[in-house]
């Protein structure tokens, strides 16, 4: 690893993850936890707002929306109370950043949500946490009651006249919950499906009232910009791609896992920091053929695209997002046909069914590729399959159908000719022996 990588290192969010019991209270507040908390209750809530602003801290959960500029949203003269909600839903294939953070370490997130809670003047604030994660439930559950014990929540925090109460919420499984308003719907005991936006949640989201909702590694950022300052926040990542990020590294790498950098570094970087892309057959390490950067829902990069920065700018030039920064990485062996085919799976079954272009048109997609993967059809069967892309993207009623398409129409535009090899070899033309990503 070359000096000018580890270098790029900004270790925060992850900085204690190594330490001894790093979940519990005492040790957060050994490594300085709380402090923030103490700093921000003696601030004006608005100066915390600007803070973040200025920091330029966009949302980490894959839209890159200003966190500041959401909160300014939330109106104030509204006599309703206002709700922070920490969407904790991480379903986004390949995205494991949230879980790993909140197992890490949970108090971060704790004294975020104090933080942004009182930013906001919410008294109450939920996270609502996968369901199927039932040991991060009972973690997160646990910090919140050595919060509540340390006098960190609670009524008059610190003497400081603001109460706060967490209620920590199992979600059911369900992807589509990771959608603020099919979560807001979820929250409220209905069955998880999106709601028309406008209005938005800072308007009237949870009970009809003011709620920011943003993703856990956004809240679980705000104290080390309360307690650095916006300008050291501002100071690393790219123009308008600020501060650093959880990047997290799938597949086909030697050290899979979660990297923590400034905005803008490359996957050729992170690769580094991974050990390299895994070795081959000679012994080597394997090339790399193609990745996401964002979870599958953002569009497929390939090797052509190693150097480009990993920042919100950058990516949407390539054509794609940086989403969730969920960096799937796939080598030679793997049959982009069949990989395509198992995230549109996904899709297909995750489909809530209130939209026809996304409930039907998911439905399709799977049966025209499967057909292709099998080495079944015609050329023009590749035609069929992008029509369908078309009818779906743009006509979904919200980001699940458009995701669905992402990595089709991805794949066409860069591996036509290997959806072509399964029609000439009547199927897979990948030895299934070799391929250990979707075994
Ligand atoms: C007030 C306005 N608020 C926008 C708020 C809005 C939301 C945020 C971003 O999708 C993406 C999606 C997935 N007044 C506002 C406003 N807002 N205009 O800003 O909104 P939006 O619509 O740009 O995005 P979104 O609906 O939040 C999120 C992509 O992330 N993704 C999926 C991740 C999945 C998970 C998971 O598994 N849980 O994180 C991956 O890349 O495709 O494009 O708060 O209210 N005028
Ligand atoms: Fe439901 Fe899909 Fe329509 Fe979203 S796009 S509302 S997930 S059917």
């Amino acid at each position: 690893m070359s000096d000018t990588v580890t270098d790029t290192l900004t270790p925060v969010l992850t900085a204690n993850w190594g330490a001894e019991r790093s979940w519990t209270l005492e040790s957060y507040e050994q490594h300085g936890g709380y402090q923030a908390l103490k700093k921000a209750l003696g601030m004006a809530p608005d100066d915390i707002i600007s803070a973040v602003k200025d920091s330029g801290l966009r949302g980490r959960g894959g839209a890159g929306f200003p966190t500041g500029m959401k909160w300014s949203f939330i109106p104030q003269d509204n006599p309703k109370p206002k709700y922070l909600v920490v969407n904790a839903d991480e379903s986004e294939p390949g995205t494991c950043k949230d879980i790993p953070l909140m197992m890490a370490s949970p108090h971060t997130l704790v004294e975020g949500v104090i933080i942004s809670s009182f930013a906001i003047r919410a008294n109450k604030a939920f996270i609502y946490i996968r369901g199927e994660v039932l040991h991060v439930i009972r973690r997160v559950q646990a910090a919140v009651a050595e919060a509540y014990a340390a006098g960190h929540l609670g009524q008059d925090i610190h003497g400081s006249g603001f109460d706060l109460d967490i209620v920590v919420h199992a979600g059911a499984g369900a992807y589509i919950c990771g959608e603020e308003t099919a979560l807001l719907e979820g929250l409220e005991g209905r069955r998880g499906q999106p709601r028309l936006r406008p209005p938005f949640p800072a308007v009237a989201g949870l009970y009809a009232s003011p709620t920011v909702i943003n993703n856990v590694e956004s809240i679980a950022s705000v104290p080390s910009i309360i307690a650095n300052g916006a300008e050291w926040f501002s100071s690393m990542g790219t123009e308008k791609s600020k501060g650093y990020g959880i990047f997290s590294l799938s597949g086909h790498v030697t050290s899979p896992g979660q990297y923590e950098a400034p905005l803008g570094i490359t996957l050729r970087q992170l690769i580094d920091l991974a050990g390299g892309m895994r070795p081959g057959p000679d012994g080597q390490p394997a090339r790399l053929k193609f990745w996401t950067p964002g979870g599958s829902s953002t569009p497929l990069l390939t090797e052509e695209h190693l150097d480009l920065p990993l920042d919100f700018e950058s990516m949407g030039e390539a054509g794609t997002m940086l989403g969730t920064r969920a960096l799937q990485l796939f080598d030679e062996t793997t049959c982009v046909v069949r990989a395509v085919l198992r995230w549109t799976e996904f899709y297909k079954h995750e489909s809530c069914g209130k939209c026809t272009p996304c409930r039907e048109g998911t439905w399709w997609l799977v049966q025209t590729l499967a057909a292709l993967e099998r080495g079944e059809g015609s050329e023009s069967d590749l035609d069929l399959l992008l029509d369908q892309c078309e009818n779906i993207l743009g006509r979904s009623f919200c980001a699940l159908g458009d995701g669905a398409t992402s990595p089709i129409s991805s794949s066409i535009k860069f591996f036509r000719d290997e959806y072509l090899a399964h029609l000439t070899h009547g199927g897979c033309p990948f030895d299934p022996a070799a391929s250990t990503a979707w075994a």
